[in-house]
């Protein structure tokens, strides 16, 4: 029999809820430590543990169906996929945050500033979308420490609680983009894993409404 192939993330902060979800639709997935892949017992699913970077990748090349990832990074990555529903879990927002001291009116004050950020596409567009030139510095990881170093005047980062810029005397000064994690699929699926993925849609739709 045909099964859907599914890529989630490995470990990380989508993980846990990504196999809960999954569990509450009733599937049940033997989710053995440092496995790449695996089969849910009860559901035609194959899973796939990947980095959340190469999910979008993999389901534009058809290698995954489908899979569970944040839609700041499906933006970010440009690949062709469908975001086909909302998950409810890994809510965050992309925003742009300076250093307590910096004295921001609006997004003007941006304008000649280097940007540190992980999200160079989406940022890009920002830039582009508010008419303001800037210098993007791409990073990969703690963002938030640019600008105490001196690399950077502004960042561009995920943030949920706010703490991470508490910590760092920054603030918080404009909101890029909001996110969640979603459930994306690859645009030319086999009829036969369409039917499965409405299936698995399906429940997901009642394991949501279930939670309102
Ligand atoms: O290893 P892999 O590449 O798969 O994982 P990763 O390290 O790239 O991603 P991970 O696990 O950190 O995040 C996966 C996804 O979770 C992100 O793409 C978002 O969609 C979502 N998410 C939700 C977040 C956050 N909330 C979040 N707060 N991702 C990251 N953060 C970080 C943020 O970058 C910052 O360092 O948490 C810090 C800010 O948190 P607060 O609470 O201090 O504001
Ligand atoms: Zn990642």
């Amino acid at each position: 029999m045909m099964k859907l192939k599914i890529a989630i993330q490995k470990s990380g902060r989508l993980h846990d809820d990504s196999i809960k979800l999954l569990k509450e639709c009733g599937i049940d997935i033997n989710n053995g430590v440092n496995k790449l892949k695996t089969e849910a017992s009860n559901f035609p699913l194959e899973v796939f543990f990947l980095r959340d970077d190469d999910i979008p990748q993999y389901i534009e090349d058809g290698v995954a169906d489908i899979g569970i990832v944040g839609e700041n990074v499906v933006l970010e990555k440009k690949k062709q996929v469908n975001i086909v529903e909302k998950l409810g879990f890994g809510k965050c927002r992309l925003s742009m945050a300076v250093p307590k001291s910096f004295e921001y009116t609006t997004v003007k004050d941006l304008e000649n500033t280097r940007i540190a950020t992980s999200y160079p596409v989406i940022v890009q567009e920002f830039l582009q979308r508010n008419d303001i030139k800037a210098e993007i510095h791409e990073i990969s990881g703690s963002v938030e420490i640019a600008p105490g170093i001196g690399l950077a005047d502004a960042i561009c980062d995920l943030v949920s609680s706010g703490s991470t810029l508490f910590m760092n005397g920054l603030k918080e000064v404009e909101t890029v983009l909001k996110s969640e994690a979603v459930l994306a699929a690859c645009h030319n699926l086999q009829p036969e894993q369409q039917l499965l993925l409405d299936k698995l849609v399906f429940r997901i739709q009642a394991v949501k409404r279930a939670k309102n």
